[in-house]
């Protein structure tokens, strides 16, 4: 995953360990175009093999994490083009390719595949006002990119597919009080701050800790109970055999900060 320059998005790496994605296409509110999931793909991928980053923190502007899918590219496009190049599959790639944590914060708009973006992440912080919706009823057309299935799995079947039939948009507050959001903040500045805190704490545990992990966790979203149980057993007896799993547990009994092999 060679250097590349972005037209789209900014990369920087803000905290010892993280990788911050900045969707930067402000004339359009970030709607998310083919390019810039192409950009974005790319930067998950390059920080996701990168030995120095260990989580990734996804935000957009203060005024839009992402207004949805580019509608001006869907206008003219056919059943037959959506269908024969699988149009949207590869937007939800990161939820499949990426290993490493992706902390989504969302400050403004985060509307159609801006919502359902920041849904595929592995936790979602946003400010209090943030604009979250489904609107894509009003366009004629339905959540494309897994909106009507986590945010079902999220909130429940009666809320989602309320929201998803109107078009109505939430906020940030109901977005945490109904549990899309993990925390909420009164300001952008400290939603970043926060962000960053957590993205951080995170890289300092073993990576081979945080990568089982994130794997359980979201192995509960497709797995019924008992498999669930049972995978996460697997992986946790797996994990005897590793060195930071020792360091931990020795550093534990001897009062000492653990020093991990794999930070
Ligand atoms: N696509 C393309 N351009 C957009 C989009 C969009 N989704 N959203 C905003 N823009 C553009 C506007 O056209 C405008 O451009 P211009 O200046 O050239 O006219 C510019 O951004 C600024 O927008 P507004 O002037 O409208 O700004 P306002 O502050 O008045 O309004 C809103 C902000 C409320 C966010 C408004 O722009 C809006 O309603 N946008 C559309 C929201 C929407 O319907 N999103 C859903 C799209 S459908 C979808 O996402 C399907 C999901 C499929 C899967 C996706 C996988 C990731």
């Amino acid at each position: 995953w060679s250097v590349k320059s972005y037209e789209f998005i900014q990369t920087t790496e803000p905290r010892p360990g993280v990788g911050q994605i900045t969707l930067n296409r402000p004339k359009a509110l970030n709607a998310l175009s083919t390019p810039l999931i192409e950009e974005l793909n790319h930067a998950l991928q390059a920080f996701d093999q990168s030995p120095t980053i260990s989580a990734i923190l996804l935000t957009g502007s203060q005024k839009a994490f992402a207004a949805g899918a580019d509608i001006k590219e869907m206008s003219t496009l056919t059943f037959a083009e959506a269908y024969t190049t699988s149009f949207i599959e590869s937007w939800s790639s990161l939820t499949t390719s990426i290993k490493k944590p992706i902390i989504a914060a969302v400050s403004g708009h985060a509307l159609g595949g801006g919502c359902e973006l920041a849904l595929m992440c592995d936790i979602l912080y946003c400010t209090e006002t943030a604009n979250f919706g489904q609107p894509e009823i009003k366009l004629g057309t339905i959540p494309g990119a897994g909106g009507s299935q986590r945010l079902t799995r999220a909130i429940g079947k009666a809320r989602a597919m309320e929201l998803i039939l109107t078009g109505k948009n939430f906020t940030g507050k109901e977005a945490f009080e109904w549990g899309v959001a993990a925390r909420t903040f009164p300001t952008y500045e400290e939603l970043i701050e926060g962000s960053l805190g957590t993205a951080e704490t995170i890289a300092g545990y073993s990576k081979v800790a945080v990568k089982a992990a994130k794997e359980v966790v979201n192995k509960s979203q497709d797995l019924p109970l008992r498999d669930g149980v049972e995978y996460e057993r697997r992986v946790f007896h797996s994990l005897f055999g590793s060195e930071d799993q020792k360091i931990g547990m020795k550093a534990f009994a001897e009062k000492k900060k653990a020093e991990w092999v794999h930070k």
